[in-house]
């Protein structure tokens, strides 16, 4: 497969997405977005692949959609289209990944940059990231998860203030309102993004997809079903070679060899 908006490449079980369109400050425009979902679709179909690290650049993770690509369309345009779904089927695939996704975000993540950050099953920023949803500022909203998952990761009181002036908060200000799990130095985020990818991707891959879908739950439902959800996976781990391996190597003292099954 080769692309042209974004560089794909592995390290061990790592699958490695770097959106790479600096000119425009990696806009999302529709065919970057579809790569994405073309690059998502060969990592989640490859059993080699244990997680996925997507990333930008160290100046910019992501602008946003394409402003000069929305210009001049209309709402019938974008609401047949279902935009940008129907053409560039990267957003539901990202939304839809089934394995552990890490946003490493270094410089702006803005607008849909910040949606794409937050589809992510984890933020890590270096310390020059910066979000934000500027979309008010030019007319619009955010129309990707903002006014949605940004609520859920750092409450209303901030993610309203954010929504409604457009201003963007720092990599600290993130981490303490509990967007990014981490803040490390720029220099480290690759290496330290890798390092987390590559001690998820070491777990049994059923057990770690059973997990992410857990915590998911907690968006979804109340704390009765999404603990009734979570009991019920957790005894499903005991249906898995993994988990009496994991548990018959801790009893004797060695590294467990887990098989994915
Ligand atoms: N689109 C297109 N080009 C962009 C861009 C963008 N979002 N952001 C930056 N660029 C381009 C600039 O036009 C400029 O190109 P040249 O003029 O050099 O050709 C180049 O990148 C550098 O930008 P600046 O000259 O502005 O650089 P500065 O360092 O001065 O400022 C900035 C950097 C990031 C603060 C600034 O560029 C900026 O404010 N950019 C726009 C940020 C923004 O408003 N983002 C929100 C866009 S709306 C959806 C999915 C997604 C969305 C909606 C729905 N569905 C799934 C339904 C998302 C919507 C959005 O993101």
């Amino acid at each position: 497969m080769s692309y042209e908006l974004i560089e794909v490449s592995t390290q061990e079980a790592v699958g490695i997405i770097r959106l790479d369109r600096p000119k425009a400050y990696n806009a999302l425009c529709n065919a970057l977005v579809a790569e994405l979902g073309q690059a998502l679709d060969v990592f989640e179909a490859d059993e080699a692949i244990g997680a996925i690290v997507l990333t930008g650049g160290e100046k910019v993770f992501a602008a946003g959609a394409d402003i000069g690509e929305m210009l001049d369309r209309e709402h019938a345009d974008l609401f047949l289209d279902d935009f940008p779904y129907v053409k560039s089927h990267g957003w539901e695939r990202l939304n839809n990944c089934r394995k552990p996704t890490i946003a490493a975000v270094s410089g702006f993540a803005l607008g849909g940059g910040c949606e794409m950050a937050m589809a992510c099953d984890i933020i890590l920023a270096s310390d020059t990231a910066k979000f934000g949803q500027p979309e008010v500022k030019i007319g619009t909203m955010p129309g990707a998860g903002g006014t949605q998952r940004l609520v859920r990761a750092i409450g209303k009181a901030k993610a309203m203030e954010l929504c409604l002036t457009g201003r963007m908060m720092d990599a600290e200000e993130a981490e303490q309102a509990g967007l990014v799990c981490r803040v490390v130095p720029v220099d480290a985020l690759m290496e330290e993004a890798l390092t987390m990818a590559a001690t998820i991707a070491s777990h049994s891959r059923p057990v770690v997809m059973q997990i992410r879908e857990a915590v998911e739950q907690a968006f979804e439902t109340g704390l009765q079903a999404g603990l009734l959800f979570e009991r019920r996976a957790f005894q499903a781990t005991f249906n898995l070679a993994d988990r009496k391996e994991g548990m018959s190597a801790f009893a004797e003292k060695r590294k467990p060899v887990f098989r994915h099954r």
